[in-house]
């Protein structure tokens, strides 16, 4: 009795059908990572999932991240087609527009859900079968692997600046744009197909990290639902961090234009939907 139990929580049993068979693209920005995208690509393919595709998004990285890429994505379709692609981008125009463009090739390939995460190993890969999980049974729009959720935790590997940082700048979102979020600015999500496509891409204006604000504004707008599952965000594993007092000024001020802005009609599908009926 007692092993049968056991065998049930171990993360080694294999996921429900509906789960397994998901087809589940993974995206991923990444600019100097050269040590972390073989780590990172070694464990997004270990985990239960036959279908997903992992899009690497590389902006012509100095240190060879986008040559590394490139070799890991070859052995991997050797063995599976299908398994990664990379886009290689000419010029660095922030994370922004790098998700942007792997958003949009995830669904060019048919990914019925869409993971947005860091290439730098902060967010654990193993967490995407809860979130798939999630998305599934919640029927969320979008999943957000949350910091500040119940449960959630920061390596302690952050400083208290950082930590400051990160909870003023989610303070100060909320109370521009009334997201009900606790991690309103968390870079490790799951896309349900039909929001995106619903969501004009193109019309983004962020180039840096308050994308990740942008994009929860407009799921609102659609009226799905968010939900939040706790996750422990790691320090990155090497390499140092690309925030920008740019970006972090364009951070600053991305609420508040989404919020005076003028509310933009929906795209894709729910255009068609409303012109039909
Ligand atoms: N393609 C691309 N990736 C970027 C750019 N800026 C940051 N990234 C990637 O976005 C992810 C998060 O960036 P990171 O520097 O770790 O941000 P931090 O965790 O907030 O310090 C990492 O995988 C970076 O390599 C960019 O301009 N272009
Ligand atoms: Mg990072």
């Amino acid at each position: 009795m007692k092993n049968i139990a056991r065998s049930y929580v171990t993360d080694a049993s294999p996921l429900p059908a509906p789960w397994r068979d998901a087809h589940v693209a993974v995206v991923v920005p990444t600019y100097d990572e050269a040590g972390n995208i073989a780590e990172l690509t070694r464990r997004v393919h270990a985990l239960d999932l036959p279908n997903l595709t992992l899009i690497i998004v590389d902006d012509d990285s100095p240190d060879g991240t986008g040559a590394i890429a490139d070799d890991l994505a070859r052995r991997a379709n050797a063995d599976r087609p299908g398994r990664m692609a990379v886009v290689h981008r000419k010029v660095k125009e922030g994370i922004g527009r790098a998700y942007v463009a792997g958003l949009k090739e995830a669904l060019r390939r048919g990914a019925d859900f869409v993971v947005q995460m860091d290439g730098d190993l902060s967010h654990r890969p193993e967490y995407i079968p809860r979130m798939l999980g999630t998305i599934m049974s919640a029927q969320a729009g979008v999943v957000i692997g949350s910091r500040y959720v119940s449960g959630g935790s920061l390596s302690a590997d952050w400083g208290r600046h950082r930590r400051l940082l990160s909870r003023f700048a989610g303070i100060y979102v909320n109370a521009i744009l009334k997201l009900p979020l606790r991690d309103v600015t968390g870079g490790f999500k799951m896309w349900r197909r039909e929001v995106l496509k619903n969501i004009d891409l193109d019309a983004i204006r962020s180039d840096g990290y308050s994308f990740q604000v942008e994009m929860n504004h407009l799921c609102r707008q659609l009226g799905q639902s968010i939900v939040e599952i706790p996750i422990h965000f790691e320090e990155r594993n090497s390499g140092s961090s690309k925030i920008s007092f740019a970006v972090q000024f364009e951070s600053m001020l991305t609420p508040l234009a989404l919020r005076f802005a003028t509310r933009r009609e929906p795209v894709g599908e729910a255009r068609a939907a409303r012109s039909m009926g």
